[in-house]
């Protein structure tokens, strides 16, 4: 039986939120039950004592709370940071030296080397689920280390995976943290050309994919993506490919590799590199608001110590309890909590190759009931797309095992929260929704459900470390008030913050530090309330948060324009009931090009298969002419206010070259919802 406090809730307290552009009326704050917060990790009196420790006197907090991973060479000095312009330079734990392969497995080994690591559940639920041991995991590991240095892989390497949710993903995860090489996890979603840019902009040596990946009940071809991606790369890139599904692929030989099978032949013990607290982890891309994906560099120390940390207090994880997050390994949130922070924790996590709604819409609930499932971690667009099914897919299952609920990836309206709360958590358990991004490793907003009272579609409270100020956009003013609005910003750093982008410090410094002298700017908006709680209102910069997933309207609008039709595109985000913003997109074409439905449904084509299918516009309009300043500057803010039906308030139009273009983009707007 697992322990399961109830939660008490608080009535009278009223608090007015925007979201999506709707006003909702809140009358609820929800605290845990005493119960709860009696054996949380952090209770209220700890988390404002801490806090105000962790900000005051980081350096020996952090030392503190860097024990709780396995240094080889402990470290000597905590913190090296500056935010200065020109001189950003971010350096955590620095002469430490640890492995953090040996972290999340080999330090197990004495008191956890028959319990389960990772429970693996398979797309299909009449495939059995599998539990991975640490002892298993160890081996596996090790194997797969062993096949990449047979390959050439050495300290500091490049490997780029494209992967389906299988425990392989892990391994080599896993194996490449092993022997100090540097992986970047591409999302299975994506189109063979961002796979190649991804290949080529990190020089990687390998490749690791499977035949291909089973999601819903259909199968993503991922070899066959992976060769089309690789007629654009380095002939010596090696290709490892795990024998999934077994349908048939091609095959090159002397490139491609059968991982299991080498995986077998392999010696079942590799010894772990010692690496610098320092040294390179992993590359994630991510989209931003200007150009091609951003290479968002983490580090081994500081990112294991914040991974590991946040894992454990926000989600309050204890031994014995069994963790489900439902990213893909592909997002910062597959490698920071389903396979980082998890492992080094000694948890048991869950790894699920599915989707919500295959074979039927109870799927997660009925995982949740499989498995015992305690602490369950999902994005706001699968809980509304959930909610819209109706409640009687959850009552069906038997969540009683559950502890606490998260949310992560974009702001969660109060309606989903509630239901989230009502249905899933019968109204029992804590409901944390986490801020952060693939830039800062682990949560840095976020109630410590123990400690924070949680308010419905508010984020709450910093981490541990974390300085946030609230600016005014146009001034860059800090905002004393408590009560207030504006950008979000931190002005002092964190061990979990990314160190670079991989191969250009210049635009790392442009991308974050640039815009408010001296700080890191996160690109969201955000408003705070009188108690001190965070409101995140979404990107303030042109990037798009379409069902959880970073869109760069710029990425989009450049595989648009590369259509030997398009003479020019411009993307904005509207709203959408379920994926929170859709893809918009006004596009003018050649002259002499006729618009028609096939042409629409071509460029839909074109950009699933530039990108892929996260970036799929969602709506085409065609545009005779884009509104443009004199000095030819596109004004994005009348065509977000088009796509959002609300052209009553388009604001000052005076500075538009032709005024005449708005009104046919209204006549022919395409979201009249
Ligand atoms: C972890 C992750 C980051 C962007 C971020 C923000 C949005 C994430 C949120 C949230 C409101 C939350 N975001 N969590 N907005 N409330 N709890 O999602 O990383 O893919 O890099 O996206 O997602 O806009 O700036 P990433």
């Amino acid at each position: 039986m697992h322990f399961r406090p109830k939660g008490a809730v608080q009535i009278g307290q009223t608090h007015r939120v925007t979201q999506g552009g709707r006003l909702t009326i809140m009358t609820a704050i929800y605290t845990a039950s005493q119960d709860f917060s009696a054996s949380a990790h952090v209770d209220a009196a700890g988390y404002d004592r801490l806090y105000a420790e962790s900000v005051k006197d980081p350096e020996s907090f952090w030392a503190r709370e860097a024990q709780r991973i396995d240094w080889i060479r402990p470290f000597t000095k905590v913190k090296d940071t500056s935010f200065a312009p020109g001189n950003v330079s971010i350096k955590w734990f620095e002469d430490g030296t640890l492995n953090l392969s040996a972290n999340c497995i080999d330090r197990h080994m004495i008191k956890r080397a028959n319990q389960t690591a990772i429970i693996w559940e398979p797309d299909d639920p009449k495939t059995p689920a599998k539990h991975i041991t640490y002892t298993e995991l160890l081996e596996q590991t090790c194997r797969l280390a062993n096949v990449l240095k047979a390959h050439g892989v050495e300290r500091g390497d490049r490997v780029v995976l494209y992967m389906p949710m299988i425990p392989e993903a892990a391994y080599a995860m896993l194996a490449c943290a092993r022997i100090g090489a540097i992986h970047s996890v591409v999302f299975g979603g994506f189109s063979p050309d961002a796979l190649a840019n991804r290949i080529n902009d990190s020089e990687a040596k390998v490749v690791i994919t499977a035949d291909f990946g089973p999601r819903g009940g259909k199968k993503t071809p991922l070899k066959a993506n992976t060769d089309a991606a690789l007629l654009h790369c380095d002939d010596r890139v090696k290709c490892l490919v795990v024998k999934h599904t077994g349908d048939q692929t091609s095959w090159v030989d002397g490139r491609d590799v059968d991982l299991k099978a080498e995986m077998a032949a392999a010696k079942p013990y590799c010894p772990y590199v010692e690496m610098g607290a320092e040294d390179p982890l992993f590359i994630l891309y991510t989209s931003g608001s200007t150009g091609k994906p951003k290479g968002v560099l983490h580090t081994t120390g500081g990112y294991l110590v914040y991974a590991a940390m946040t894992h454990q207090i926000t989600f309050d994880y204890h031994d014995g309890d069994v963790f489900w997050c439902t990213a893909d390994v592909g997002w910062v949130t597959g490698h920071s909590y389903i396979v980082y922070g998890p492992l080094a924790n000694g948890a048991t996590t869950v790894m699920f190759e599915g989707v919500p709604t295959y074979p039927d819409a109870g799927r997660f609930w009925e995982v949740i009931a499989k498995h015992k499932v305690t602490q369950f971690y999902t994005a706001p667009t699968a809980i509304r797309s959930l909610m819209g099914l109706g409640a009687e897919w959850v009552e069906k299952h038997d969540l009683s095992s559950l502890k606490l609920l998260g949310s992560v990836g974009e702001p969660i309206n109060p309606e989903a929260w509630n239901w989230y709360h009502t249905h899933v958590g019968k109204g029992a358990v804590p409901v944390v929704d986490t801020f952060w991004q693939t830039e800062t490793g682990g949560h840095i907003i976020t109630p410590l459900p123990g400690a924070i009272p949680q308010k419905p579609g508010s984020a709450t409270k910093p981490f541990f470390g974390v300085k946030c100020v609230v600016l005014d956009a146009a001034t860059g003013q800090v905002q004393e008030a408590t009560e207030t609005e504006g950008v979000l910003c931190i002005t002092d750093s964190w061990p979990g913050q990314m160190r670079t982008l991989w191969g250009d410090h210049q635009r790392f410094e442009e991308a974050y530090f640039s815009q408010y002298k001296g700080m890191y700017f996160t690109g969201d908006g955000c408003r705070r309330d009188a108690d001190g709680y965070y409101w995140i209102t979404g990107r303030v910069d042109d990037v798009l948060n379409v069902s959880g997933h970073r869109m760069g309207t710029a990425e989009i609008e450049s595989a648009l324009v590369a259509h030997a039709d398009v003479a020019e595109a411009a993307v904005v985000g509207f709203p959408h009931d379920i994926k929170g913003q859709g893809i918009y997109a006004y596009v003018t074409l050649m002259k002499g090009i006729e618009p028609s439905d096939d042409l629409r449904k071509d460029l839909i084509k074109w950009v699933r298969t530039e990108i892929g299918p996260i970036a799929s516009p969602d709506l085409i309009q065609w545009a005779p002419g884009l509104p443009k300043t004199r000095s030819g500057k596109i004004m994005r803010r009348i065509l977000r206010k088009i796509a959002e039906n609300d052209f009553g308030a388009l604001g000052d139009t005076s500075t538009l070259a032709d005024p005449a273009v708005v009104d046919d983009l209204i006549a022919n707007r395409m979201n009249r919802g």
